[in-house]
């Protein structure tokens, strides 16, 4: 009997998070210290979210682990220690579970319990949430903390049900060990994870064929072990470090060249670029102010990192059709590596180029293209997810007089701050679309979030208000003003999973909001100092208690 089963729901809750990622754990915490009784629903089960399920070999965190952890407590944050500059995904899971073992988390979560639908009844302004095992629960809000890239996808490729070797997908991979030694692998796809997974399977399996449709730039992470120093230099004053990363456009500490690339010579900005390329990690795209938002500029760094892999690949034909070139540096997710590169220089490893060969079927024992037919012991779906709406629409939410989410967002998703949804009260969303949350680090983001959620339901408790509910106009106007600071950059030029672009059929929306962490946090402080402009409540005016 697993712990879920033991433990019974409760009919009637204050709060009813979703997910058991960072987001839910600080959640919970956070509502607690305001006395409101809340419980989680959680999938899976173990806690950790993004990091219970993308478990695939080199599986790693491309911000340093000293700025990916919470903030929140002074303790926790000296204690913890971090045993490499990016922590790979087992360590980031081991924290996750201290945490909830350190604040007591786990009595209020219900493991492998998923929700099925949420239908908020007006009359009683409460939430009536159902689960995928039929238990209901009416809570007064839901703060959805679902996470932006967990809806993981497979691709529609013909023939995939056809095959009967081994598949996996890195989005949900099994919670054992993968032997591939002495296997065939392919792995479809060249995002950040196939970028991470490829050299680690490489160095196991007997051959590594990778089928690439869409080549990614991708930054060498230098990753080491943690330099005792360089923790020293954070812990001295994590605190004011902390908030100085809350402020910066990313959410991440690090040196932003003012200068535009334009503005320097070629030598300089060359040897800027190379500074950073030595440094590792996604701190090269602030080699110069401008990289997202002027294409030359761009042109400058895109074809510094085409000439870093020109240089590392030594087939000239492998070398070119790894260089991306139908996308500006940056405004698809920049990828962080381990010797990527240098992986295709080994003889077990061979690079499909789909471009010029697509994929016409998978079949029952491998995978054929237009050139030839290739048999494989295991497939590797590196596809990627639904990002940023995927996790919310799998659940049917019936807002107020009948509104459902899927078809309000059936264009595409629109929120107030990428906090709430015009038409569901009481439904908040922790680093929902419109708010920065996979432009940042997203710990950060989640932080900034929870700490305004519990802002907000502590105001509300203490001035005796049932309701909250973002107003049509507030909406529509943080739509129109997230378009308008998108289009001022290269972002929406590139087919994308910001743009929606990697699932048929959907969207072409940008989803995140692109004016900065630092920025949206002081609009978000501000709208609730000025009590909560955009925001309608019920009971409407009354005072704040003493
Ligand atoms: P991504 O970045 O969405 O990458 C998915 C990859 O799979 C990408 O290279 C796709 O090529 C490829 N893909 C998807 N469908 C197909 C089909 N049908 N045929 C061939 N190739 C396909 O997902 P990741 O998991 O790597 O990373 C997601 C985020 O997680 C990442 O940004 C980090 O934030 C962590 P395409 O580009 O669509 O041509």
């Amino acid at each position: 009997m697993s712990e879920s089963e033991t433990k019974p729901l409760p009919a009637s809750l204050d709060v009813i998070i979703v997910g058991a990622g960072f987001g839910g754990m600080y959640m919970l915490h956070r509502l607690r210290g305001l006395g409101l009784s809340a419980r989680i629903l959680e999938g899976a089960d173990g806690v950790g979210g993004t990091w219970y399920w993308n478990r695939y070999p080199g599986a790693r965190c491309d911000v340093e682990s000293m700025q990916y952890s919470f903030s929140f407590d002074e303790a926790l944050q000296q204690e913890w220690q971090w045993s490499e500059r990016f922590a790979a995904q087992p360590e980031i899971l081991r924290y996750a579970n201290h945490v909830a073992d350190r604040f007591d988390l786990r009595r209020d979560i219900h493991f492998e319990t998923r929700v099925a639908s949420a239908r908020f009844d007006e009359a009683a302004s409460r939430w009536t949430i159902t689960t995928d095992k039929g238990q209901v629960v009416s809570a007064r809000f839901c703060v959805m903390a679902t996470g932006c890239l967990s809806a993981a996808r497979l691709p529609d490729i013909p023939g995939i049900r056809d095959y009967t070797g081994e598949t996996y997908h890195t989005g949900f991979w099994p919670h054992r060990r993968v032997d591939f030694a002495g296997k065939r692998v392919a792995v479809i796809g060249t995002g950040s994870s196939a970028i991470q997974a490829i050299p680690v399977i490489a160095a196991e399996a007997a051959q590594v064929t990778v089928f690439q449709r869409t080549p990614n730039f991708s930054i060498p992470s230098r990753n080491a072990p943690m330099d005792a120093e360089y923790e020293g230099w954070w812990k001295r004053d994590y605190r004011e470090k902390r908030q100085q990363a809350r402020m910066m456009r990313t959410g991440i500490l690090y040196a932003l060249n003012p200068l535009s690339a334009l503005e320097v010579s070629e030598e300089e900005r060359n040897a800027e670029y190379e500074r950073r390329w030595t440094n590792g990690g996604t701190a090269f795209m602030g080699a110069f102010s401008d990289l997202i938002l002027n294409k030359t500029a761009n042109d400058t760094a895109a074809e510094f990192v085409r000439n870093k892999i020109r240089a590392t690949v030594k087939d000239p034909a492998t070398a070119e059709a790894l260089a991306p070139k139908d996308h500006p540096i940056g405004t698809k997710r920049i990828c962080v590596d381990t010797h990527y590169y240098e992986t295709y220089n080994r003889p077990n490893v061979r690079l499909v180029n789909l471009r010029q060969t697509p994929i016409e079927t998978i079949t029952a024992t491998g995978i054929r293209t237009s050139a030839e037919s290739l048999e494989f012991d295991a497939i590797v779906f590196a596809t990627g997810f639904d990002a940023m709406t995927g996790a919310l629409l799998k659940i049917d939410f019936e807002g107020r007089g009948g509104r459902r989410l899927s078809a309000e967002w059936e264009h595409g998703p629109r929120s107030y701050l990428g906090l709430m949804v015009a038409g569901f009260p009481n439904l908040l969303t922790i680093t929902g679309p419109g708010s920065p949350s996979v432009l940042s680090n997203m710990i950060v983001s989640i932080e900034q979030h929870v700490d305004w959620i519990a802002g907000l339901l502590g105001d509300m408790q203490a001035r005796g208000r049932t309701c909250v509910e973002a107003t049509d106009t507030a909406q529509e106007d943080w739509v129109r003003h997230g378009e308008e600071v998108a289009n001022r950059t290269l972002y929406p030029s590139a087919a994308s999973w910001y743009m929606g672009a990697n699932i048929p059929g959907k969207p072409r929306v940008f989803m995140p909001y692109i004016g900065g962490v630092g920025v949206y946090r002081e609009k978000c402080d501000e709208i609730a100092a000025g009590g909560y402009t955009g925001f309608a409540f019920t009971p409407a005016r009354v005072a704040a208690a003493a």
